[in-house]
Parts: C-alpha cells; structure tokens; sequence
C-alpha cells in the first residue's frame, strides 16, 4: 500500500504555484541515477538534474561516502580566524581544475550569496585601488543571478523583481535572443552589436563610476539564451578597455554543462571573478564559491599589514562547511575520474537532436541549445505566456518525465550520467505531451 504525503501550509515553499500544488502535489521520495522516484512509487526522468545542481546523478555514493566519514570526524567548525585541513585542499584543487587565472577561491552557500559576494569584491577591489568612485554593476536582461539582493537588483527576470522594486542601483545590458536566431543549433553568429550597448552605458556613467558587469555565460533560467560567438569575446574587450570587472556567473555552466569544464573554456573567454554553486557539490550540500585571480586577491592582502587586522570583512557562518567541503571533493573527484566533461561532449548532440526533433510540433517557437542545456520555447495561449510550460510540464510529470517550466520556456539540462535511451524517450514524451495539449 503506497502511502501519500501530506501536504500542508506550513511549508512556504519556494517558487512554486500554491495552487496547482496542493490540488496536485508532486512529491519527490528517493533518487537512483537520473531518476527521481515519487512518493506513488513511480520512476521520472530527472531532465533538469534537480534544478541544474546533480549533473553527476543522482545517489552517489562516493559522495554520500564522503559525507558520512566528514559528519563523523568534524561536524563543522568556523572559518572565521580558524581554519580545517578540507577546506585548504578543496580551494587548492578547485583552482587546479579551474582555468588560469583562477587562483583563490572565497566559499559561500549558495549561487545567490556567490552573487552578493563577487559584487563586494568588486566594489572593494576597486576602492583599495584607490578608485572608490567605481561603484556601479551592471547585469543583463533574462540574466539570472539568484535572489538576494544583489541578484535581484542585476537580475533580468521581470517577474522575479516586480514585487521587490529596484533594491540596488543596476543598469541592464540587453538580453542575446535574436528572432532571426530562432531554431538554432548551439552557438548562433555574431552579436557584437549586442555587447556594444556596454559602450553606451560607459558613455552614460564614465567607466570611472563602473566596477563590474556581471552576466552567466549562457542565461540559464532565463531560458537558455546560448550567446551568440562573438558576443562574450566582444564584452570582455569593452571591460578590459574600460578598466570594468567582468564576472562570469557560472552556477549553472560551470562543471561540464556547457561541455568544458567552464563555460569560460567553451567560449575561450576569461572573466575576472567566476560564480560556482550548485554542482559544486553534485547538489548534495549547499556551498557556493566566487574565484578570483592572484591581481584581485593580491588587492586585498599586505604581509605589511597588522596582525589582527581583517582586509575582507565578508564570510557567512558555514562558508567553508566541513561537511560541504568533503562533499565538494569527492564531487569533484567523480568529476575528473567519471570524465564529467568527455561525457558531456558524447552526449551533448544527443541532446541537440532530441530537441530539435520536436521543432515542427503545435506552440514550438523555437528550440535552443548548447552543451548538456536547451530549451524549448512555446508560443504564448490567449496572451499567456506561461500557461503552456506549465501544463506540459504537469502533463510530463505524470508522464515518467520531470522536466522545468518557466516563462514561456521548457528548460532541459539532463545528468551526464543520462543514456541515450532516456534522452530520446524524454523527447517522445515531450511529443506526446505537444500533441495532446491545446
Ligand atoms: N546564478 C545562476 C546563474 C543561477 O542559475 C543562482 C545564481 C542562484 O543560486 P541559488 O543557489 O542561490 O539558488 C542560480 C540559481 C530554474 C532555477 O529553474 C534556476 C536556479 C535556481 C532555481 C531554479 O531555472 N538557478
């Protein structure tokens, strides 16, 4: 006898529609692999790794492993004026596997805090320079940056702001989705027009009051808006000529999503701060982390400076958490010893296909990809853009497939560990769910 969770009010839960939940609760019991097993006992293809975060899959249990021996050893310990051998040896590897010049890593707990954290360094950075003035951040359009105050106020999603109003100064670039793009496969051409609209904000303000632009490499919940080839290259000239920090918010495509390990390596540009959360850690733990350069940290810190002086009041109560480190390592040893980023590759046109396969179905306006992420645009019902994800969404879900709804989009970001076999039945899946939906 299978027995159904009981839902409540209590919960206040995150994002979620109140009333399409309760009249349909969708309830998550355990995980195996790329499959999500529900409170009914059924198995889902988990198309999304969670909410972007277990690309590696499900259960692991090197990880799990990893956790338990840490939970046992030191449960947690602060990182403020103390420190704990996992910590040194995972911003040493994390480095490691980052591209150059990523050197030092700062430890937060989430994508969101990653937000706020890259943006204090930035503002202090420039202020120990001797350029206090350069205050200013600028995001862009769609662009998803979690939801503190810092990711809100850069943050692109209109109806992620719209309750909140405009909680730091921001200015926004515009987002990359061209309509003549439509039904591209990866990377469409061009775009430099685009990044050029940085140029005319510099013109607004003076570089001299700007310290950082902040953009994820491929906009992810935004509804996966791949870059055109020449806009990242063109943004980082405009930075680099300005004196303006560029911050890759790689939360999502970091670890292989975009088939490198970095987006930065996928697109041969390097920013200035790197964002990681969520694979970080396969999900398993929350942590976050914000990369930076030895010219960045070397801002902060002076041999000549007192003892008991702090150069960086910043840090959160678990950055650095023992039981996330240990997690984030053996994350990370499955990673590179699993190939995460061969994987990927193998896989990537196998996602490309399957997506593009749905292209001539009822309300598809346009399908996008890059890497182990795509989406699949709907044409909006009656003015409403979001209706549609929404309801082949539900239909999926209780159809074998959990797959992410939001705006007008489906997003797709599937575990490296997928099979051929399961991306190609989330594809008919996603046809059927087309074809019965009005
Ligand atoms: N930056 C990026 C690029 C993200 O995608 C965050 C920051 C914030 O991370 P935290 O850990 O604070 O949530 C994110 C988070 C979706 C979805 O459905 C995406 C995220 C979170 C929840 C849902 O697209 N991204």
């Amino acid at each position: 006898m299978i027995k159904k969770t009981p839902i409540n009010d209590h919960f206040w839960m995150p994002f979620t529609a109140r009333n399409g939940f309760r009249k349909d609760p969708r309830i998550v019991a355990a995980a195996e692999g790329s499959e999500y097993i529900t409170d009914d006992g059924r198995r889902v293809f988990d198309s999304i790794s969670g909410l972007w975060c277990c690309g590696f899959g499900h259960n692991r249990p090197e990880i799990a492993e990893a956790v338990t021996r840490q939970l046992q050893t030191l449960d947690y310990s602060p990182s403020f004026q103390l420190g704990h051998p996992l910590a040194f040896e995972l911003a040493e590897r994390l480095t490691r596997i980052a591209p150059e010049p990523f050197e030092h890593a700062f430890f937060t707990n989430s994508g969101s805090e990653s937000a706020d954290t890259s943006l204090k360094i930035a503002r202090a950075y420039w202020r120990m320079r001797g350029q206090p003035n350069k205050t200013r951040f600028i995001g862009r359009i769609k662009g998803y940056h979690g939801v503190n105050f810092a990711g809100t106020s850069l943050g692109g999603i209109g109806p992620n702001r719209k309750l909140f109003g405009q909680l730091a100064e921001a200015d926004h670039l515009p987002q990359t989705w061209r309509a003549e793009d439509v039904f591209t496969k990866g990377q469409p051409q061009g775009g430099e027009e685009l990044a050029n609209h940085l140029e005319q904000l510099v013109g607004l303000h003076d570089a001299s009051n700007i310290a950082a632009v902040i953009v994820e490499p491929v906009a992810g919940s935004g509804g996966v808006l791949v870059p055109p080839s020449a806009y990242l290259r063109r943004l980082r000239e405009i930075c680099s000529q300005h004196n303006i920090l560029l911050i890759f918010d790689e939360v999502i495509t970091g670890f292989a999503r975009t088939g490198a390990g970095f987006g930065a390596q996928t697109f041969g540009v390097m920013p200035d701060i790197m964002n990681l959360a969520k694979t970080l850690t396969n999900g398993v733990i929350p942590m976050g982390a914000v990369l930076t350069g030895k010219e960045i940290y070397d801002a902060f810190v002076d041999d000549a400076q007192a003892d008991h002086m702090i150069a960086m009041p910043h840090g959160y109560t678990y950055s650095a958490h023992p039981v996330a480190c240990a997690a984030a390592l053996a994350a990370l040893d499955v990673f590179e010893q699993d190939n995460m980023v061969g994987r990927a590759t193998k896989l990537a046109p196998v996602l490309q296909e399957s997506l593009h396969s749905l292209r001539d179905l009822p309300h598809v306006v346009d399908v996008r990809n890059i890497g182990m992420m795509g989406a699949l645009q709907l044409a909006p019902r009656e003015g409403d853009l979001t209706v549609r994800p929404y309801e082949v969404g539900v239909w999926c879900w209780h159809h074998g497939l959990y797959v992410r709804w939001g705006g007008d989009t489906l997003q797709f970001a599937p575990p490296f560990t997928s099979t051929e076999d399961q991306l190609a039945q989330m594809a008919q899946t996603l046809r059927e769910a087309l074809l019965a939906l009005k």
